[in-house]
């Protein structure tokens, strides 16, 4: 295998969706769909009021069911079934643009808008239909405990083994569209780093933990990472 790289660690923020027409969480008003991020997903507010919770999400559904993949997702999918070697994607987000596009190596760390879980069994529901506090686990037979499968603040993340093993054997980490202010996803660049591996950022400015990478491509994803992945495919070919 001819590669520069052999395991190649993709990171993804709200801005890979953006030119898909998705809202991103901190853009200039502040606002997220009109409410504060922090209103909304927290494990507290889904406690204090799971109703609002439940119907938050359900209404973002629609929307997120009909977008889709922009270039910058499509480039990723190439990337994965073109490259001789290994890609994975590790994506804070909850749409599923990622796989509508191809991808096969997606790794929702803060869970999927189109699953539901039971807070008795620990189940997952499969369901781009809504969810309420009426809802009878499938699993079960429950009704009352499903939860969105989002991961709000204070909540642990998922896949995290996996994660854990990724970001220590990748030798490239790109990151994609993501403001580095959530953590621990804003510390995956550190340790990436400190297993040796280089470190890209693609995003429309400077993100917040930008000085631990090695590269900053600043502009449009859907226009930077195309051109970024197909250097990359024609270095492998050159090198054959
Ligand atoms: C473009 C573009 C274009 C636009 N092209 N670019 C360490 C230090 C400090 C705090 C903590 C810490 N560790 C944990 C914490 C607490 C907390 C946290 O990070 N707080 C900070 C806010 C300070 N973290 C947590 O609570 C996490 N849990 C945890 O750590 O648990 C520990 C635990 C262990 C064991 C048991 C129990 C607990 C959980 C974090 C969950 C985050 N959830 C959310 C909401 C999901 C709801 C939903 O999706 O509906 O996830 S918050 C929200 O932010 C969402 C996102 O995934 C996440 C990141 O946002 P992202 O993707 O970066 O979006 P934006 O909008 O911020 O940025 C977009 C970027 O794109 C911008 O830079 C634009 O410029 C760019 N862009 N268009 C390229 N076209």
């Amino acid at each position: 295998m001819n590669t520069k790289y052999k395991r190649i660690l993709v990171l993804t923020g709200a801005g890979v969706s953006a030119e898909s027409g998705l809202a991103t969480f901190r853009d200039a008003d502040g606002l997220w769909n009109n409410h504060k991020v922090e209103d909304v997903a927290t494990i507290e507010a889904f406690e204090r009021n799971p109703e609002f919770v439940h119907q938050f999400y359900n209404e973002m559904k629609p929307e997120l069911l009909k977008a889709r993949p922009n270039p910058a997702h499509l480039a990723l999918a190439k990337l994965e079934q073109e490259y001789s070697g290994e890609v994975n994607i590790i994506t804070q987000n909850v749409d599923t643009l990622h796989e509508k596009a191809g991808s096969r190596k997606v790794y929702h760390i803060h869970g999927q808008i189109n699953q539901a879980v039971c807070l008795n069994c620990g189940q997952i529901l499969e369901t781009w239909d809504d969810v309420d506090t009426q809802t009878v686990c499938p699993h079960c037979g429950v009704s009352g405990m499903m939860k969105p499968n989002i991961v709000f603040f204070g909540e642990a993340l998922l896949c995290m083994d996996k994660v854990q093993k990724l970001l220590a054997e990748c030798d490239l980490f790109v990151s994609v569209g993501t403001s580095g202010v959530v953590y621990p996803a804003a510390g995956f660049v550190q340790t990436a780093k400190y297993y040796g591996a280089e470190t890209y950022e693609f995003n429309l400015e400077a993100a917040s933990n930008n000085y631990l990478f090695d590269k900053h491509v600043y502009g449009k994803c859907g226009e930077t990472l195309p051109v970024f992945v197909n250097e990359l495919l024609a270095e492998t070919k050159e090198s054959e």
